[in-house]
């Protein structure tokens, strides 16, 4: 059933192969619906189910989860597979935007184009929401990735990625550097940390759980984490070029909190000149697999991305 709904949902264009925008749309759906069935309710646990559900629902780019699919296509593995992983990367992410925009870490006031967690729900609510997702999230993939997959090994992949030697790891380093001097080594390190190590895991978790060999898994990754630092430079020009209302969350905070940014330190023509150079790196290891025009397509997407 579900293979049958891939092929009709992603569009095939005669000249290009399947649709970027196409692809992305069902990715967004499938993933959707696996949030849905994977968030627990109201009837669970009251006001922290519906701040786990906030965020979540009603936006967002599931950029990670598409990312996972994708992977997973791409060394020949089905969607099925994977989707638990996608979901659950996406709870990672949303917890990691619930706890950025907190008080005590950016005080944002908007995020997806509505109000922050901490802002719809008490403060202490929104921090143990983001604590349950993240859990959850480890929950989701033990409990719906098929038994012969390397469970363990995506569960210690994911671990590094999201906690002291990446995500939190990075976040912390961001926070530590406001009002730093400019210095292009610490703002590689934030970016590595904070944002492409949960790309790079994505893409890593994907092409495991559809059965990918050693190398396929290697460069999937190196493709993530190039993806990942582009898609952050992005970000921080986005941060001075765009408005909230489009950016959905507030814009100008990086300037406002005093953050080391990427074209803070190289100006912004040499930081568009460094995304489009890892994006061009990156199409290096697009090759090789089934997916390779997707993979292509979503590297240059971030390049282009206006929100
Ligand atoms: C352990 C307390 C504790 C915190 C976790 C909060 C945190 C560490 C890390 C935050 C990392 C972070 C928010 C990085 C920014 C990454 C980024 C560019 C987010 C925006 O991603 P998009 O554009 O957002 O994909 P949407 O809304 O489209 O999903």
């Amino acid at each position: 059933m579900a293979e049958a709904r891939e092929a009709t949902d992603v569009a095939q264009d005669e000249d290009t192969g399947p649709d970027l925008a196409s692809f992305l749309a069902h990715a967004a759906a499938r993933v959707d619906a696996e949030l849905d069935r994977r968030l627990p309710t109201v009837a669970d646990c009251g006001d922290l189910a519906a701040a786990m559900r906030h965020l979540v629902t009603g936006g967002g780019k599931r950029f990670r989860p598409a990312l996972v699919l994708l992977a997973c296509r791409d060394v020949g593995g089905s969607e099925d597979d994977a989707i638990a992983t996608a979901a659950a990367m996406e709870l990672i992410h949303t917890y990691s935007l619930i706890h950025d925009d907190l008080p005590c870490m950016d005080d944002a006031k908007l995020r997806r184009g509505k109000a922050c967690v901490h802002v719809a729900y008490p403060e202490a609510t929104a921090v143990l929401a983001g604590d349950a997702m993240l859990t959850l999230a480890f929950e989701v993939i033990a409990a719906g990735t098929p038994a012969h997959r390397p469970i363990g090994g995506m569960i210690v992949a994911l671990g590094r990625a999201a906690g002291w030697a990446g995500m939190a790891g990075g976040q912390v380093l961001d926070l530590a550097a406001e009002g730093a001097e400019p210095d292009l080594d610490m703002v590689r390190r934030i970016h590595e940390g904070k944002t492409a190590s949960l790309i790079e895991v994505s893409l890593r978790l994907g092409a495991m759980a559809g059965g990918g060999g050693g190398e396929d898994v290697e460069r999937l990754a190196r493709y993530g984490h190039r993806v990942g630092l582009a898609f952050q430079i992005v970000d921080d020009l986005l941060d001075t070029e765009v408005s909230a209302e489009q950016m959905g969350k507030d814009v100008g905070a990086d300037a406002d909190n005093d953050k080391l940014t990427w074209p803070g330190v190289v100006g912004n023509e040499q930081a568009r000149a460094d995304a489009r150079r890892l994006v061009d790196e990156a199409l290096v290891d697009a090759r090789g697999g089934r997916e390779e025009a997707l993979l292509a397509a979503l590297a240059e997407k971030v390049l282009s991305r206006r929100n």
